[in-house]
């Protein structure tokens, strides 16, 4: 249920991202946790932000990572400089503000495995660097427009999804694609705040999952990820908002359920299974008909598909029943 907005709940708007204040008002109005968080509120949530900024470690050392770029996919933009998309993230595991990046150097990625597990041929265990001798990375330059109206674009290295699925042999009957984020309460600070639905989980239509636009990334800006972009195994969705984009992925599941997100269980009305972007669906709480490039905080008219419709549109011709955009 969506309440609406009052402004006496809020904290300054420039701490908390619109995700972030979903949630706070859903835990003051419902649940246990609500009645949790409503008894102690002030004390509660300085103890929580205290987690949030705890400087972790040094920074995370970056290999150089080369790859070709695919010239198929131009952005038809400047990429934006490195430093905002290292220092402006989203990774509610390490706190549900954009300054997350110290407390997230703390992460550790080698040595990494992801499970293959649900409908497939034969279920198992790999390690990151096995997986990457299987496949052949390259460079694509993504827009990236997360659902709070701020956009990025980025040289992701990685390969595609579409490969990892062949890797991993498929049941027929599957016919969709979960992914499941690492949850580590010893590295990861937010995974200690219990009104969120831990692990973070996402998911994709295997229609969706073998699209050439769907990626996989480890790298960007020809470096391996930083832990605060979702080391060292990241989804790239780029015609969906950006919360589809599981970072730090440990599992990728096969099923024939559509699987339940992180953000569809927090507040399905806003964050649903879909989410492809469409600057002519608003969100029910702002607009998104343009978007803030991070970086220089210039304004852009957002696009539908975000500007990858010859890629994915036709995907979406006999789903005329689904509520594909929010
Ligand atoms: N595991 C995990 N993945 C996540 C998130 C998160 O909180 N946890 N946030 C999502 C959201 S809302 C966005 S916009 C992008 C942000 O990616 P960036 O920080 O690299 O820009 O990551 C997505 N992937
Ligand atoms: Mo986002």
């Amino acid at each position: 249920m969506f309440i609406h907005r009052r402004k006496g709940w809020e904290i300054a708007g420039s701490r908390v991202t619109p995700e972030a204040a979903m949630l706070r008002r859903r835990a003051v109005l419902g649940g246990a946790a609500g009645a949790l968080a409503a008894a102690g509120m002030g004390r509660k949530a300085r103890a929580w932000s205290l987690f949030d900024s705890t400087p972790a470690a040094p920074p995370a050392v970056l290999a150089p990572l080369a790859a070709q770029r695919d010239p198929r996919y131009l952005a038809g933009r400047p990429l934006t400089p490195a430093a905002a998309v290292e220092s402006y993230n989203n990774f509610y595991e390490f706190g549900d503000g954009k300054d997350i990046a110290g407390a997230a150097q703390a992460l550790k990625t080698a040595p990494w495995t992801v499970t293959i597990a649900g409908m497939v041929k034969t279920p198992r265990t790999l390690g990151l660097d096995d997986l990457l001798r299987q496949v052949k990375l390259e460079e694509r330059v993504y827009r990236h427009r997360c659902v709070e109206a701020w956009a990025m674009t980025v040289p992701w290295i990685g390969f595609p999804l579409a490969d990892l699925v062949k890797l991993a042999e498929p049941l027929g009957s599957a016919t969709f694609v979960k992914f499941t984020t690492l949850a580590d309460p010893r590295q990861m600070p937010g995974l200690h705040k219990p009104w969120y639905p831990w692990p973070y989980t996402e998911g994709l239509t295997m229609q969706e999952a073998m699209n050439d636009l769907a990626f996989l990334s480890v790298g960007m800006y020809g470096k391996t990820l930083p832990p605060q972009d979702g080391a060292p195994l990241r989804l790239t969705v780029p015609w969906k908002y950006g919360f589809k984009s599981a970072k730090s992925i440990v599992r990728v599941e096969f099923t024939n359920m559509q699987p339940q997100t992180f953000w569809e269980q927090l507040q399905d009305s806003e964050y649903g299974f879909w989410a492809n972007v469409n600057p002519a669906v608003p969100h029910p709480r702002w607009s998104q008909a343009q978007e803030r490039l991070i970086g220089t905080d210039e304004m852009v008219p957002t696009q539908i598909w975000n500007g990858y419709g010859e890629f994915v549109a036709a995907m979406y011709a006999d789903k005329t029943k689904e509520r594909l955009f929010a």
